[in-house]
């Protein structure tokens, strides 16, 4: 008997306009680059339009009936977030442009004002470039050190070399991916954090892998501080969270000065606004964070555990299939219950951006180079690899026909 699914993804794929296009000549689309960025339902897209057609205003001045209407909504996304992550309190979820920013706002802030010379950042090998490079910045202006927790064959973090940082005495951050954007690794963050806490170590998670695909719960999980980007997650681009509990956010100095983050200026002093707007300078993207509730709500209906269920479903699918095509090196867990939806992979000596290009001739978009995690790419000695990413309204059958292209591949390369 087959299995009941757990989502009803032709119901979902309905929501999506852009899945009904064709590309190369008439092929139905593939879209198989998720990590990188999801498609908008209609509910986002009606979501953005509302708002500019009917009550675009400025939000958090003046009193009229389109300002205070912008407001509500804007805030109300804020709830949102706050709820979808449970997060204690609403003022704990700061938006900025994407995941990058919201890294950036910390390393800045919390970090110029707590990272001394000769203090270490605890890192590892399968960050993203946005959670490398600002400690890098951090650390060479202090005189810091960066330090690598580092990656096995198998795509998990060497716990014995974190064990080994930690007791060294002058870690002052530990800042760590929750998902591998390349070998999909779920990284056991609630352990990290509890043992970093227990010698007084703030952890930043990035959570940009994460959120949009399973329950993520900030107080379960104990972060100080944690980052990602609504555009992975159905929501529009250049809207990101940071995260920041309460008692550390309170403590931090403000990191871009201008308006809205003021409650009185003077020549020569300012008295900053209240928590989370002191984080929040200048007019922000209105619209999109108002999408970006759409959003959430979208999700939330679905209920993430049964993204997450539908996920393991396809990716043990996908799994299955490509190891049995011929001349394919898999990187990351081989257990599709350890890492989200992501298959990163290679195959003979075919280039990636090759590899790609061919999958396009097939309607099937896929990623392909070092998806900015160059210190992993170095780790796992390639300088590129292809990726498969899926979300909820991937399927099977587009499985097959991404296995299908490979194969034709294969064939033409002569593997
Ligand atoms: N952290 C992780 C783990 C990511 O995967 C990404 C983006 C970012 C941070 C940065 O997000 P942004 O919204 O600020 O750009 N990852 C990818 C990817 O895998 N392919 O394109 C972008």
């Amino acid at each position: 008997m087959m299995q009941k699914s757990a989502l009803n993804v032709k119901k979902i794929r309905q929501d999506f306009p852009i899945l009904k296009r064709k590309v190369m000549g008439g092929k139905p689309l593939v879209y198989l680059d998720n990590a990188a960025t999801t498609q908008k339902p209609l509910a986002v897209i009606n979501a953005i339009s509302d708002y500019y057609m009917n009550y675009n205003s400025n939000i958090h001045r003046a009193v009229h009936q389109l300002a205070e209407e912008a407001t509500f909504a804007f805030e109300e996304t804020r709830q949102k977030v706050a709820r979808f992550i449970n997060a204690r309190h609403t003022d704990e979820i700061i938006f900025t442009r994407n995941a990058t920013e919201a890294i950036n706002l910390v390393a800045y802030s919390w970090g110029r004002a707590n990272v001394k010379r000769g203090d270490r950042v605890v890192i590892s090998e399968i960050e993203h470039h946005s959670n490398i490079v600002p400690w890098q910045i951090l650390t060479q202006e202090k005189g810091g050190r960066l330090e690598y927790i580092g990656v096995n064959d198998s795509g998990y973090l060497k716990m014995h070399e974190y064990e080994k940082y930690l007791a060294s005495k002058r870690v002052k951050l530990v800042s760590v991916s929750q998902m591998s954007n390349v070998l999909g690794t779920i990284i056991p963050v609630e352990k990290i954090i509890k043992m970093s806490h227990e010698r007084g170590i703030p952890v930043l998670v990035d959570g940009a892998q994460s959120v949009p695909h399973m329950q993520v719960d900030v107080q379960k999980m104990d972060c100080d501080f944690m980052a990602f980007s609504a555009h992975k997650m159905l929501g529009p681009t250049g809207v990101g969270v940071l995260y920041v509990k309460r008692e550390v956010l309170e403590k931090m100095p403000p990191f871009m000065g201008g308006g809205d983050m003021i409650k009185e200026v003077h020549k020569y002093e300012t008295r900053y606004n209240d928590l989370p707007y002191k984080f929040e300078g200048g007019t922000p993207n209105i619209a999109d964070v108002i999408g970006f509730g759409a959003a959430i709500d979208y999700l939330s209906n679905l209920g993430m555990d049964r993204v997450r269920e539908h996920e393991i479903e396809i990716t043990k699918y996908a799994l299955e299939k490509i190891t049995g095509v011929k001349g394919v090196t898999l990187y990351g867990p081989p257990n599709a219950m350890d890492r989200g939806g992501v298959v990163s992979f290679n195959i003979g000596d075919i280039h990636p951006h090759d590899l790609a290009t061919i999958m396009n001739d097939h309607g099937v978009a896929i990623r392909s180079g070092h998806h900015c995690a160059q210190v992993l790419m170095e780790r796992l000695d390639v300088s590129a690899t292809s990726r498969a990413s899926f979300y909820i309204y991937n399927t099977k059958e587009e499985v097959d026909i991404f296995i299908g292209a490979l194969s034709e591949a294969r064939r033409l390369f002569k593997i």
